[in-house]
């Protein structure tokens, strides 16, 4: 043993397992934690009262802990760490968990255990939370010896951000954390293995792609949250390879921002809400490169109708990704950023004329599947949609970077259609699980992690009630955080499949007694706002962003909006509703369109 070995073992011989988790959290960057308390990990609250170098955030439910934390992940490209309890602390985080699994976002997940003695004995808060979490994480873990503790956790963030991220748990019991356990010299100490997923696509792979766009008359990159997850390197390589080969960008719902959605080369969302020119490009493409996306159902509608006629290429970190769902034909393993660097390498610039392409898809877009009409007359409702619309106009004015966190419902595709993301890591959505109860707590996440800036929830106000708690944590650190609900008094989403599917028979989708969202705010010491007709709307929005505090701004909308366009479950992308009137839409679209497709 050399002598500074001897020394930092002698150093750390006092230290507890709370304490060398923490000095393993500071080890690993951690700024932030995002927790709750309890018995089983009073310890390491004591170990956090006793330092200054990891701010801890007291939320109000654990499960908006995981969310905050993956909002925090997502907007700074770090590990979101969370710290829970034993029993009902680690069970309230599961939703959170499965979240994060499904949207592929890096998360520690600290949860207290009850002794290692008493595992198994159906202790006061005990919970089988390894078991219970196993399809819940990437990974996790149950540290039953004080020397594997600060390995686990070394490995436990590896783990979490390398390959495909996602959420992975360590079991804390208490004795271990209690108890003196050794820090390991740094880097050393992984427990098991290195993870080392594959970085770089195979070369020939790569050649093939290249061959496949050169022959392409009609191609297509479909995008997804792969490439947010990358890193920033990651989308502009896509502006450019997009600059470069001139080849149509569509996106999935958790890619949006990787490329510009105001650039003439974005095409809007694809799948079930996406627009006309989107799906019908899906549909009638040539040749389908997906990057960082995974042909969730969302997208692929039909799977069997699914880009019937194109050769597919799929770029994903992921093997068990790869022909899951739809057969590539080649596949490109391994980091989405470095395979668009070897995309860009080796593309020469010689690909086919691709102006008759342009021309169908800019015929499709003509037809402005994503307008509406609104009445602007002040005493005239508002749609849901313009209020989307206005609340981006007047935030692009002040200049300031914008973070949207959303619910989930109809509000969220809104602000998927019409609010627009120009910078990767903006837009924070649950696209997986589809959480209601995600944006409340993913703006307090945001806004801990860019304290300066605007991070507006754009809410339905079911949703909202999922985790209205948060207004106490947003309180607790005066973060300014903006909750813009678009009130239809109904769960709009749910309202419009019944509509569509079971004869408008609304059985349970209307809310009654919902709050008064004003005094519901001023209770949480925030500032309550509301807009009831397009007269007020303006007027609103300008006071919320001009308010420096918490705002709950309550936009009441017109009840019975459907969101379209919309691909009905099961159908393929040529077959979507394009609005209400769905006859006189029909006759807009031209034979020579359909004929394409
Ligand atoms: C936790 C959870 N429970 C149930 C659902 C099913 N669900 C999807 S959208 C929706 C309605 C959402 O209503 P609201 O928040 O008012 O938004 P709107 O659709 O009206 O914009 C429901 C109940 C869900 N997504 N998440």
């Amino acid at each position: 043993m050399n002598a500074s070995r001897q020394q930092e073992e002698t150093n750390t011989k006092a230290l507890s397992g709370a304490e060398v988790l923490l000095r393993v959290l500071v080890e690993q960057e951690v700024e932030v934690v995002f927790g709750y308390p309890g018995g089983a990990v009073l310890p390491i609250y004591d170990a956090l009262f006793r330092q200054n170098r990891i701010r801890h955030i007291l939320v109000r439910h654990e499960q908006a802990a995981v969310h905050a934390a993956e909002a925090y992940a997502r907007s700074t490209g770090k590990v979101g760490v969370v710290l829970v309890t034993s029993g009902p602390g680690a069970t309230n985080a599961v939703t959170g968990l499965v979240d994060a699994l499904m949207d592929s976002i890096p998360l520690i997940c600290l949860s207290g255990q009850v002794p290692t003695a008493l595992i198994g004995n159906d202790a006061f808060q005990e919970a089988d939370t390894t078991g219970i979490t196993r399809p819940a994480t990437k990974h996790n873990y149950l540290v039953k010896r004080p020397s594997d503790l600060a390995p686990i956790v070394r490995e436990a963030f590896e783990v979490a951000s390398g390959g495909r991220p996602g959420p992975v748990l360590i079991d804390l019991p208490k004795d271990i954390t209690v108890g003196n356990a050794p820090l390991p010299t740094s880097g050393e100490g992984r427990l098991h293995r290195r993870y080392a997923p594959r970085l770089d696509a195979d070369a020939d792979a790569i050649k093939q792609t290249i061959a496949a766009m050169k022959r392409a008359k009609r191609p297509l990159f479909y995008t997804g949250g792969g490439i947010i997850n990358s890193g920033p390197k990651a989308s502009e390589g896509l502006r450019e390879l997009a600059r470069r080969t001139g080849v149509p960008v569509t996106s999935t719902l958790m890619g949006l921002g990787a490329f510009p959605t105001t650039d003439k080369q974005f095409l809007g969302m694809l799948g079930m809400h996406g627009s006309y020119e989107a799906n019908l490009a899906t549909h009638g493409c040539d040749l389908l490169i997906a990057l960082g996306s995974r042909f969730d159902d969302r997208v692929t509608g039909r799977v069997d109708a699914f880009s019937p006629n194109s050769f597919k290429v799929h770029a994903d970190i992921d093997p068990a990704q790869i022909n899951k769902i739809i057969k590539i034909d080649v596949p490109l393993l391994g980091d989405v950023g470095r395979t668009i660097e070897a995309l860009l390498q080796a593309w020469d610039g010689e690909g086919q004329d691709l102006s008759p392409w342009w021309a169908q898809i800019e015929g499709w877009r003509a037809l402005d599947s994503l307008g509406f009409q609104q009445d602007m007359s002040p005493e005239a409702i508002i749609r849901p949609q313009y209020a989307v619309r206005r609340l981006y106009e007047m935030t692009q004015r002040l200049g300031r970077d914008t973070f949207v966190t959303t619910e989930v419902g109809q509000h969220q595709m809104w602000a998927a259609q019409h609010f627009q993301f120009d910078k990767p890591n903006r837009w924070l959505t649950s696209g997986g699980l589809g959480t209601m109860g995600y944006g409340l707590p993913a703006a307090v996440g945001a806004q801990i992690a860019h304290p300066d800036a605007l991070v507006i929830d754009i809410a339905g106000e079911a949703s909202t009630l999922m985790n209205i708690q948060e207004l106490g944590t947003i309180a607790q650190y005066r973060l300014p955080v903006k909750l813009f609900i678009l009130n239809n008094r109904y769960m709009g989403m749910v309202r419009q499949w019944q509509e569509l599917l079971h004869g408008s028979r609304y059985s349970q989708s209307y809310s009654e007694a919902l709050p008064d969202f004003i005094r519901l705010a001023e209770a949480f010491h925030g500032t309550g706002l509301r807009a009831t007709n397009v007269g007020e709307l303006d007027g609103v929005i300008e006071k919320m962003l001009a308010h420096d505090g918490p705002v709950v701004a309550d936009i009441c909308v017109a009840q019975d909006e459907n969101c379209f366009p919309m691909i009905p479950s099961g159908a393929p992308h040529n077959e979507m509703l394009l609005g209400p009137d769905q006859e006189a839409n029909a006759a807009k679209i031209t034979q020579e369109g359909m004929m394409l497709v």
